[in-house]
């Protein structure tokens, strides 16, 4: 950090808007009608009967004019394209890795890693899961197993590193299968189901430590890679001096292959990749890749969005960008947390999460207080939240059970560069007006539960 930087308290936003897109202003009676033909999902609400969209901060994000600009420059050849090259040089420049795959997006990275690394029977440690990520695994024939530290399961502890993974955990594992029953440990910066909570570098250094004298790869989910960087500067011991971007090369060498959804931290609205240093795992990562996306130079994605992509990369680890977003959703989780209402401690790098056993306590977890809350802040106020509970967690693969996590949360995720404090501040207020009657909301069961990721498409009805 420059010495000016140190000493502006603002989190002021470091751009100016040029461009704006006007957005629907809606009445109660209209949200109570949408929401009953959503089936209280928000992920099947039309966008254009939404306020403030705080569902995802996933392909959100406001592009730059440089951003725009490189879509221009698209060089869409079906093979070699020159925006592949400016995207890999920008990879390993920034993130270290040698070879790129790009991908649709996260999940395609996911299923290739999975389809090439996992055979049947395997154990992959992780701290904590992640939806898509979880069902590849499951998909290729592997178990996840939780190795986070317990504090993150705890919505009240302020642990400042909740993303680190306890080693006790992972002995525990190998002692029960064996190191060669574990193709990897994925790792993610910015622990999204944790509430968006970073690892911090020692954690990392030890794991390196550990996976070595194991034998094991480390596999980082580098999708919130920047915020994660942000906090190891803010809060770890002997980083504060070190920049945004050189932290988070630091954390990407710490670790041997990366999947990444780029339409988180680089800002694009589509578009993700898989990166490895291992010439022969990028070799087995180009053939699955032309079955499944397309040709190894492109994978899923255009010319023009590798483009994009690439300057979205170099423009995701500036400091004064990467404050003004944390800074962004600290004002939102600060104020709401000021008027009493419950949520996850520390406020996380990407979303408030609002724990909504302490918000509903009358609502039984069965009932799926999250989903009732999500949907109770959207005819409230216009705003779109996400569940993230039981609803998102699913079933057990072998039992069939729900899982019942302790985290019962809404996310009120703030994509990049799109919204404004004004925002922030009704945001906070149609929550609040729902924590001052909550005893209204209902919970809410299924009327339609798909068998895979069934918080996306799943309906429901008031108990
Ligand atoms: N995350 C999110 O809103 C998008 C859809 S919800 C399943 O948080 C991590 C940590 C993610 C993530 C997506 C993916 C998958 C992988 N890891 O959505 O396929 O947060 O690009 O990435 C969402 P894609």
């Amino acid at each position: 950090m420059t010495e000016k930087q140190k000493r502006r308290k603002s989190w002021a936003e470091p751009y100016k808007i040029k461009m704006v897109e006007l957005l629907k202003m809606t009445s109660r009676e209209d949200r109570l009608s949408a929401i009953g033909q959503a089936g209280y999902n928000t992920f099947l609400l039309r966008s254009e009967d939404v306020y403030i969209d705080l569902l995802t901060d996933s392909g959100t994000s406001a592009m730059s004019d440089r951003q725009w600009s490189g879509l221009m420059m698209g060089d869409e050849a079906y093979a070699g394209s020159r925006n592949f090259y400016h995207l890999i040089e920008t990879v390993e420049k920034y993130y270290s890795y040698k070879y790129t795959v790009p991908t649709h997006q996260g999940r395609g990275a996911e299923h290739i890693l999975s389809q090439i690394m996992i055979n049947r029977g395997d154990y992959i440690p992780g701290n904590m899961y992640f939806t898509t990520t979880r069902l590849h695994q499951e998909l290729a024939g592997g178990t996840f197993v939780d190795v986070i530290i317990d504090q993150a399961h705890d919505p009240a502890d302020t642990h400042p590193f909740k993303g680190n993974v306890d080693f006790a955990k992972l002995d525990a594992l190998v002692e029960k299968v064996g190191a060669k029953k574990i193709p990897y440990v994925c790792i993610a910066t910015c622990v999204n189901m944790a509430g968006g909570q970073p690892i911090s570098m020692a954690n990392l250094r030890q794991l390196r430590r550990w996976c070595d004298e194991h034998k094991i790869p480390i596999v980082h989910d580098m999708t919130r890679l920047a915020e994660n960087a942000f906090f190891i500067q803010q809060r770890e011991d002997g980083w504060s001096e070190k920049s945004v971007a050189e932290i988070a090369f630091e954390i990407c060498s710490l670790t041997d292959i990366a999947t990444m959804s780029a339409k988180k931290d680089p800002m694009v609205n589509i578009g993700g990749f898989l990166a490895m240093n291992d010439r022969n795992l990028y070799e087995r990562a180009c053939n699955m890749v032309v079955v499944y996306e397309g040709l190894h130079t492109y994978g899923g994605m255009a010319g023009r969005d590798m483009e994009a992509l690439a300057i979205g990369i170099t423009e995701s680890v500036h400091d004064d960008h990467i404050r003004a977003r944390v800074g962004q959703v600290e004002y939102l989780g600060r104020k709401i947390a000021e008027a009493g209402v419950p949520i996850v401690k520390p406020v996380g790098g990407h979303a408030v999460f609002l724990n909504a056993r302490s918000f509903l306590p009358h609502i039984p977890q069965e009932q799926f207080p999250a989903q009732a809350l999500s949907a109770a802040i959207y005819v409230q106020s216009g705003v779109r939240s996400m569940e993230r509970g039981a609803v998102s967690a699913g079933r057990n693969k072998d039992t069939g059970e729900n899982y019942m996590p302790k985290l019962e949360l809404v996310r009120l995720t703030l994509p990049r560069r799109v919204y404004t404090q004004a925002h922030m501040d009704v945001t906070a207020e149609g929550v609040i007006e729902v924590f001052e009657n909550a005893g209204e909301v209902r919970g809410l069961r299924f009327t339609y539960e798909p068998e895979v990721l069934r918080f996306f498409q799943a309906r429901f009805e008031p108990v």
